[in-house]
């Protein structure tokens, strides 16, 4: 591997430009240097933008000698063909969560990366390095005020694309609360129930929204976490600990109140990459520093494997109205 990591990047729409901007000009150790896009012209015409090599294909950029590492921002469909294509090169991939859309897939990855006898995945759940849920995380470890018991939380976005459907707000939203709580207290899920509020006027008709994820882990831990995606108010996300003997809660971004037109107004994120760009930058900066070191440190393929269980267990819970049980193999010593 040379001093700095090339990178190649396999899918180059709105998040993968965000990474390459970051990575090329603000973070140190590592440079975006090729890329691939399924849509091969419009891939051409970004890697060309950002000067970099294209490849028409995953195998034909992580075979092309030119890069020490991948990172897979393509569409979550195409997520499993890539990371399998570092992966079988014995490549060292980072891909935006979810690791694939189902746990089958998931599974898959694992098994080819366990074959290889390296660990080399890392999964992108960013919320993990955001320094508000880390501190929450040396709270809860630390142990002072006891044991967490349940856990209050929002996900709450502005609006969402016309392409959003009901399955997505699991698979797309509500997934970075499966795994950022699981990791926060240090647990996996026993079960899962999906309620339902009443409707917004706000959603299309055939999207469910509102909706209520009620996790529960394997000690008895209550989360439950209100998923709205049309709120039309702002990207807010809140998550409350609350422990034996105290109560942790997620600090907000640092607004200054303004007084303005008779009122007293602290404005918010509108979206999540305003809101989680600090989180976006330690993540990647760390997987740079551990991938030159020959490690991954941050959520693995396991993780990745373990919250899509978790979700497919929440997509069978809203379809039949029902307490789903989660049942996650136990960690295989590869992954501890
Ligand atoms: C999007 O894919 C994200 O990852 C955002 O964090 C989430 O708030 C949004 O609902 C998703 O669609």
């Amino acid at each position: 591997m040379s001093n700095e990591l090339r990178i190649g990047l396999a899918g180059v729409g709105a998040i993968g430009q965000t990474h390459i901007e970051r990575i090329n000009t603000r973070l140190r150790g590592g440079r975006v240097v090729a890329a691939t896009d399924v849509a091969a012209a419009f891939g051409k015409r970004i890697a060309d933008r950002y000067g970099l090599e294209f490849f028409e294909t995953g195998d034909a950029l992580v075979s092309s000698g030119n890069i020490d590492a991948l990172i897979v921002t393509a569409g979550d469909d195409d997520h499993e063909m890539f990371v399998s294509a570092a992966v079988r090169a014995g490549m060292p991939v980072f891909c935006e969560k979810p690791l694939a859309p189902t746990a089958a897939a998931c599974k898959r990855i694992i098994d080819l990366e366990t074959a290889g006898g390296k660990r080399l995945v890392q999964v992108g759940f960013m919320r993990r390095f955001d320094p508000g849920y880390r501190e929450l995380k040396r709270l809860v470890d630390g142990g002072e005020f006891g044991a967490p018991l349940m856990l209050h939380c929002a996900h709450r976005n502005f609006s969402v694309g016309d392409n959003y459907t009901t399955p997505m707000a699991i698979t797309s939203t509500l997934i970075h609360e499966i795994d950022v709580l699981r990791w926060l207290i240090g647990e996996d899920y026993k079960s899962v129930e999906m309620a339902f509020p009443k409707l917004s006027k706000n959603a299309r008709p055939d999207l469910i929204d509102p909706q209520i994820m009620i996790l529960t882990s394997v000690s008895g831990v209550r989360m439950d976490v209100e998923c709205h995606v049309t709120n039309r108010a702002g990207y807010d996300i809140q998550c409350e600990v609350c422990c034996e003997e105290g109560y942790f809660k997620l600090p907000d971004l640092p607004s200054v109140p303004r007084l303005v037109n008779a009122g007293r107004v602290t404005p918010i994120c509108r979206d999540w990459s305003e809101r989680f760009i600090e989180a976006y930058n330690i993540e990647l900066q760390e997987w740079m520093d551990s991938t030159r070191a020959g490690r991954v440190d941050g959520p693995n393929a396991w993780d990745g494997y373990a919250a899509c269980i978790a979700a497919d267990a929440c997509q069978e819970s809203r379809e039949k109205k029902a307490v789903i049980p989660v049942s996650l193999p136990e960690t295989p010593a590869f992954y501890k």
